[in-house]
């Protein structure tokens, strides 16, 4: 369940949790043509806090919705003023921003001539997407009996809403099956990523990732790239199969919200030594630090926003009750 917080952003206003409301005519809940975006905010070392990747996130929200024909009625800057004043309204220093652009009601049917655009920013606190010990023990997942679809069937550079009908159906089958997470393969039957995640695999040093043909472009993926590179491995974009995935020294996910995630098994056949391995460990530290505002090198990749006075994160103290008359 997600907490219920203060605040959220409504077509360009902060309004009251509870009001953010939708009419039941609202075209994407029917038709599901929407864009949406996951961005999370962590504490900095130094007391701040800061989001990170900012500006990636607000490109790919509207590379989505150029894709899916969406005019946003807002700017990249507002938008990215958006996201920080969920974030400093409702005094979250580490939380998770959704960014949703939303075909509003007007007309029914498939064509949406004249609906608004709608767009709204909400914030929540979300803790480990994959379970508390994901990232220490690394988890156990399933190739999906789902496909990741084919570029003609549904365009996955975009991150739209319709897209992740899917990714339900698989994360269900998985957890029904008491796995902790699906791998979905292409229409091709090479490995394509997770419900929510980019998958690499690392064998004799090498890493591997899926290459663009259908598979969201992570932010975390292209982050993890770069370190890799920067630790001095190779890292190669290419199809690879099951089988590789089965013998592969170790298995991860990137998203922003399952971070950087071991996988130890998968379909009953343990990964490597069955725990996370050392480059996943290694890239997850420098991840950590990055995001945490220790690495400077990469600090370019923060965006520090400032929280609202009396508004630290810590529960607001509550006025002293006056006493009552008698
Ligand atoms: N593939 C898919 C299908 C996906 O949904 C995500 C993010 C990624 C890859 C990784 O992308 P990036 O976050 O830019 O590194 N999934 C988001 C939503 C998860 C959800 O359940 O909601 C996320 O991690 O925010």
């Amino acid at each position: 369940m997600v907490e219920k917080l203060k605040h959220i952003w409504m077509n360009g206003k902060l309004v009251d949790w509870d009001k953010a409301t939708v009419h039941i005519l609202t075209h994407t809940l029917h038709y599901g043509m929407g864009a949406f975006e996951g961005i999370r905010s962590y504490a900095s070392h130094d007391g701040g806090q800061a989001i990170f990747r900012l500006k990636d996130h607000v490109r790919r929200l509207f590379d989505s919705c150029h894709i899916a024909n969406l005019k946003i009625p807002f700017s990249k800057p507002q938008i990215t003023e958006g996201c920080k004043e969920v974030l400093s309204a409702n005094g979250l220093r580490e939380g998770y921003v959704r960014p949703l652009v939303y075909l509003g009601a007007g007309a029914m049917g498939v064509y949406p001539a004249d609906n608004p655009v709608d767009v709204a920013i909400i914030a929540w606190k979300w803790g480990k997407y994959l379970g508390p010990e994901a990232l220490e023990k690394g988890i156990r997942c399933k190739i999906s009996t789902f496909c990741r679809y084919s570029p003609n069937t549904m365009m996955t550079r975009g991150k739209l809403v319709g897209n992740y009908t899917t990714s339900v159906l698989a994360k269900s089958e998985a957890k029904k099956e008491s796995y902790d997470e699906a791998i979905l393969l292409d229409v091709d039957g090479y490995v394509a990523e997770g419900s929510g995640e980019n998958i690499f695999i690392v064998r004799d040093n090498v890493i591997k990732t899926t290459p663009f043909t259908c598979i969201l472009p992570g932010i975390t993926r292209d982050t993890i790239m770069r370190v890799a590179r920067d630790l001095g491995y190779e890292v190669v974009e290419t199809r690879f199969t099951r089988d590789e995935l089965y013998i592969a020294d170790e298995v991860l996910f990137t998203g922003t919200a399952a971070e950087i995630t071991p996988i130890r098994e998968v379909d009953g056949r343990q990964i490597g030594e069955g725990k996370p391995g050392p480059v996943t460990r290694k890239i997850q530290g420098v991840f950590f630090d990055i995001v945490s505002g220790r690495a400077r090198r990469y600090a370019s990749w923060l965006d520090p926003f400032v929280l609202r006075k009396g508004q630290d994160g810590a529960a607001t103290p509550k006025p002293k009750a006056k006493a009552a008359k008698v």
